[in-house]
């Protein structure tokens, strides 16, 4: 096992990539802290042939060490083959451990990542709300949308976000809409311009933010390309259905 401490960890995201795990150092532990309630947000990307993992844990015990205790509660991303992972957890301020780890059975070799990590703050005041992640992981592919697709999910303190990414051919367009809300949720949509699946300035392009539990739309996107779509609790768990109401444009 290889641990990295990187201090405390805020909005601005930290990055480790081309990191490498081999079949006799199959294990990655970052440390950090967070100073305040904040979401955790974790993207693993750019998986390369194989299979990696990724956990969160707190310090429960307070001693500074990963260790049983510690694994009693955890929340674990554990997709398929190289397929991106993701963690999106509200918590209270203390120091927590990231584990990376290679799936040995989906593995044979080194397997290298891109791992990015940050700590958005919350929006609002009292009770505080989560916040859209600034992290893009492809966590739900809907692809090249050449129809309606309808996908349902559920978010909640220990998942604050999904992200769905899908593209858009010429002459194209989607309208996208969130209901079946038990409580407030929003949507914001991305375009990764620069491709460091990161959210940067300026790559927010529609946001959808209503109070309650009213259904959330972003209307006549049409410009081909490449998309995120974010799904981010604001006030606790709820069930969801998002709606990616495709359209060939008048042009077409
Ligand atoms: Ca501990
Ligand atoms: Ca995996
Ligand atoms: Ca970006
Ligand atoms: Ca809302």
């Amino acid at each position: 096992m290889a641990l990295f401490n990187l201090g405390t960890l805020g909005s601005t995201p930290v990055l480790q990539n081309n990191s490498t795990l081999t079949t006799t150092d199959t294990t990655d532990v970052f440390q950090f802290k967070i100073t305040n309630t904040s979401n955790i947000n974790l993207s693993l990307t750019d998986i390369s042939a194989g299979d990696a993992d990724i956990q969160l844990f707190r310090d429960a015990n307070n001693n500074g060490v990963l260790d049983n205790f510690d694994r009693q509660a955890g929340i674990v991303s554990r997709q398929a083959s190289n397929s991106d992972e993701a963690i999106n957890f509200k918590t209270s301020s203390g120091t927590f451990f990231a584990e990376v780890s290679r799936f040995a059975p989906g593995s044979s070799g080194n397997v290298s990542y891109d791992l990015a990590l940050s700590a958005t703050k919350p929006s609002g005041t009292f009770p505080l709300s989560a916040s859209f992640s600034n992290l893009l992981p492809k966590e739900f592919v809907v692809g090249d949308l050449s129809h309606d697709v309808t996908r349902t999910g559920f978010i909640n303190n220990q998942n604050t976000t999904d992200v769905y990414s899908f593209s858009l051919g010429f002459f194209e367009g989607v309208n996208i809409k969130l209901d079946g809300l038990s409580t407030d949720a929003d949507i914001r949509l991305i375009r990764d311009f620069n491709n460091n699946r990161i959210v940067d300035a300026g790559e927010e392009i529609a946001s959808s933010t209503k109070g309650g539990i009213s259904s959330e739309l972003i209307s006549n996107i049409n410009k081909s390309g490449d998309y995120f779509l974010q799904v981010t609790e604001f006030s606790g768990a709820t069930n969801y259905k998002v709606t990616f109401d495709h359209f060939p444009t008048p042009d077409a």
